[in-house]
C-alpha cells in the first residue's frame, strides 16, 4: 500500500531518512494485518498467549516497569508564544523541541519495522471527525490502534479525500524515563512521542490528537474536543436522553458509560457511546452534538467485576489485550478487585508473594473493541452523533462536593466545570491522593491556554439558546473514617434520573449559593438504606468549606491574568458574595 497523497507521501519518506527502519508497512488494518502482528510478538515474546479455554484471543503484555502510565512532567505542548500554551501546560519552544526530538530520532528504527497507520477518529463518513497518520517501530501500539480507532485503507482514502492529517510520529527509542518525551506542535498539527511505549504517550490518536491538538482545533473551528463519556439514558417509556461527563482520569468514566441499572429501576437502561472523550458540535439547530472520536476501550483493569461494571467485566473474556495485571497458574488474567482465581504471577512477571505488591499495576489496562460491550449504542456509528440533553462534570472529593447539584446558567456551569478539582490517580506518574485543580478534567489534556479555552466555553452561550444543563457530581464522599457515604456503581442511575428530570423540568429544586441541589425526597433511593444523616450530609452545603474553596479557587484564576475571562471573575464574584 501506498498512498497518492504527495504530502503524506514526502512525510513518510522523510521521517525513514531520518529513522532509517529497516523495513517500512503501510498498515491496511485488516484482520490479517492483526493476527499476523499478534503471532510475531507472540513469537518474540512480547505478547503471551492467555488461557484460550477461559480467555480467547486474549493477550498480555508487560511493559517496561518504568513505563506504565502519562507523563505529565514530560509532555510538552510547543507554540510560537509560550503564553498560547499557557501557564497549564508545560512549554517548549518549537525549534528547540524540534531538535531535541530530532537528535533522539536519529536512526532509532535501525534494525525495526516503521509502520505508517493512517486512521481516523470518529465513523469515517462523519463530518465531525478528523483523521491522523502515526508513524512508529512499536507493533504493540499497531495492535492496539486498531481496536482504538478506525485504522487502515478507509481512513487513508478520507485522507486522501480532505487532504489533510495530523502527524504523529512515534518511537519508543530505548524506553529510558531519561530520554522521553511528548511534544505537541498544534500550530503545524503534529506530536512527536518518544521513549514510552504507554497508551497514553503511545496511542497518538488517544491524548495527544483527540485531546490535545483537537482542543486546540476545536476552538479554531468553533466546537469542543473533551474528556468526557458519552451516554445514552433510555427511561421505561423508550425516550433516551444523552450525557456527556467529565471526569478525571481512573475516576470511574468506564464505569459509569457502562452502567447496569439496579433492580429497582430494571427497565432503564444505558447505552455507551463513549467512556473518555466526547467531540462537541453545535448543529444548524444549535443543538449540541457529540461523538466518540474513538473505537474502543482503553481501560482501567483494577476494580473491574461482575459488581462494577458487569459489561466491561464480560466484555474482556475475548479479543482483549491486557497490560500489566497478574497472571494465575492456568494463565487467566488476574487482577485487584477480581472476585476470583489466585495469582501467580505479577504484572513484572514476578513469581507473587515477593514484594507484597499487587499482581496487576494499579494502572494496568484493557484494550478492547468498543463493540464487545453489550451496552453498545446503536448510535455509535451515527456520523451526526447524538444530541446532548445535559454536561457533567465531576472529580473525586473526599468531602466539600455534594452528590449532584445543577448550574444556574451556562456560564455559571463553565465557571463549575472550571472549578473541578481531584485527587490525583495512577494513571499519570507522580503522587496519588493529592487534590489538585483539573478544569473540566482537562488539566492534562488541554492543548492550550486555559483562560481562553474558559473564553471559548463560554462563547458557546451567543451561539445557542438550546446549550445542555450542566450539573456536578460527587461519587467520592468520604467520612471521617473513610468509608464511602455514596454506594456508587449502578446506584450512580439515580442520580442520571434526576438530572434528567431537571432537564424536562419535571422536577423542582433548591437553590443554593453553589447552584440547584435536589430536595431532601427528589432522588428515588427509599431502597437504599441511607442513614437520613448521612442522606444529608451528601446533599449539604458548607458555606464556610465553600468560602474557602472559592477563596483558593479565585488565587487560581488570578493566576491566569489578563486572559481570564471578565465573564468568569463574574460567575466567581457571584458564587463567594452569595456564600456570604
Ligand atoms: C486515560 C487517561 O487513559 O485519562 O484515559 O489517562
Ligand atoms: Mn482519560
Amino acid at each position: 500500500m501506498t498512498t497518492s497523497n504527495q504530502a503524506l507521501k514526502q512525510w513518510v519518506s522523510d521521517v525513514a531518512a531520518l529513522t532509517r527502519p529497516q523495513s517500512i508497512v503501510w498498515c491496511d488494518g485488516s484482520d490479517q494485518e492483526y493476527d499476523d502482528l499478534i503471532k510475531q510478538m507472540v513469537s518474540d515474546g512480547t505478547l503471551k498467549p492467555l488461557n484460550d479455554e477461559t480467555h480467547p484471543d486474549c493477550y498480555l503484555h508487560l511493559s517496561d516497569p518504568q513505563d506504565v502510565a502519562r507523563v505529565e512532567h514530560l509532555t510538552f505542548i510547543c507554540t510560537v508564544n509560550q503564553q498560547d500554551a499557557g501557564d497549564n501546560n508545560h512549554w517548549m519552544a518549537v525549534n528547540e523541541a524540534k531538535q531535541k526530538m530530532n537528535a533522539l530520532y536519529d536512526g532509532c528504527m535501525e534494525g525495526r519495522t516503521m509502520y505508517v497507520i493512517p486512521y481516523c477518529m470518529g465513523p469515517v463518513d462523519s463530518p465531525y471527525s478528523r483523521c491522523g497518520v502515526e508513524i512508529t517501530d512499536s507493533p504493540y501500539v499497531v495492535i492496539n490502534m486498531n481496536l482504538m480507532t478506525r485504522m487502515g485503507a478507509d481512513a487513508l482514502a478520507r485522507i486522501e479525500r480532505d487532504d489533510t492529517f495530523v502527524r504523529g510520529l512515534h518511537s519508543t527509542g530505548e524506553l529510558d524515563p531519561e530520554r522521553r518525551y511528548i511534544m505537541h506542535f498544534p500550530e503545524e498539527l503534529s506530536i512527536m512521542s518518544f521513549g514510552s511505549g504507554y497508551g497514553g504517550n503511545a496511542l497518538l490518536g488517544k491524548k495527544c490528537h483527540a485531546l490535545r491538538i483537537a482542543s486546540w482545533q476545536a476552538r479554531q473551528e468553533g466546537w469542543l474536543a473533551e474528556h468526557m463519556l458519552i451516554l445514552g439514558l433510555e427511561s421505561p417509556t423508550g425516550e433516551t436522553h444523552y450525557i456527556a461527563a467529565a471526569f478525571p482520569s481512573a475516576c470511574g468514566k468506564t464505569n459509569l458509560a457502562m452502567l447496569i441499572p439496579p433492580e429497582k429501576f430494571k427497565d432503564w437502561k444505558i447505552w455507551t457511546l463513549g467512556d473518555d472523550i466526547a467531540w462537541l458540535h453545535l448543529d444548524a439547530e444549535g443543538q449540541m452534538r457529540a461523538i466518540n472520536p474513538e473505537a474502543g476501550y482503553f481501560g482501567v483493569v483494577p476494580g473491574t467485576n461482575e459488581k462494577t461494571n458487569r459489561n466491561a467485566y464480560d466484555m474482556i473474556q475475548r479479543n482483549t489485550i491486557f497490560t500489566n495485571v497478574g497472571q494465575t497458574e492456568d494463565q487467566q488474567p488476574w487482577w485487584e478487585g477480581k472476585k476470583d482465581g489466585t495469582p501467580v504471577m505479577d504484572w513484572k512477571g514476578q513469581p507473587m508473594a515477593g514484594d507484597g505488591g499487587p499482581a496487576a499495576h494499579p494502572n494496568s489496562r484493557f484494550t478492547v473493541s468498543a463493540t464487545q460491550n453489550k451496552a453498545y449504542s446503536s448510535l455509535a456509528e451515527a456520523p451526526q452523533g447524538v444530541p446532548i440533553s445535559a454536561i457533567v462534570f465531576g472529580g473525586r472529593r473526599r468531602e466539600l462536593a455534594p452528590l449532584v447539584y445543577q448550574a444556574k446558567s451556562w456560564e455559571h456551569g463553565v465557571l463549575i466545570g472550571a472549578g473541578v478539582a481531584s485527587e490525583t490517580t495512577a494513571a499519570a506518574t507522580g503522587e496519588v491522593g493529592v487534590v489538585r485543580r483539573d478544569p473540566m478534567a482537562m488539566k492534562p489534556f488541554c492543548g492550550y491556554n486555559f483562560a481562553d479555552y474558559w473564553s471559548h466555553w463560554l462563547s458557546f452561550s451567543g451561539r445557542s439558546d438550546k446549550l445542555p444543563k450542566i450539573f456536578h457530581v460527587n461519587w467520592f464522599r468520604q467520612d471521617q473514617d473513610g468509608n464511602f457515604l455514596w454506594p456508587g456503581f449502578g446506584e450512580n442511575l439515580r442520580v442520571l434520573q434526576w438530572i434528567t428530570q431537571r432537564c424536562d423540568n419535571k422536577v423542582s429544586a433548591r437553590e443554593t449559593a453553589i447552584g440547584y441541589l435536589p430536595n431532601d425526597d427528589d432522588l428515588d433511593i427509599d431502597d437504599l438504606q441511607i442513614d437520613p444523616q448521612v442522606w444529608q450530609s451528601l446533599l449539604s452545603v458548607d458555606r464556610e468549606q465553600w468560602r474557602q474553596e472559592l477563596d483558593e479557587f479565585g488565587q487560581y484564576l488570578d493566576s491566569f491574568g489578563d486572559r481570564l475571562p471578565g465573564e468568569l471573575r463574574h460567575q466567581h464574584q457571584q458564587v463567594r458574595a452569595a456564600l456570604d
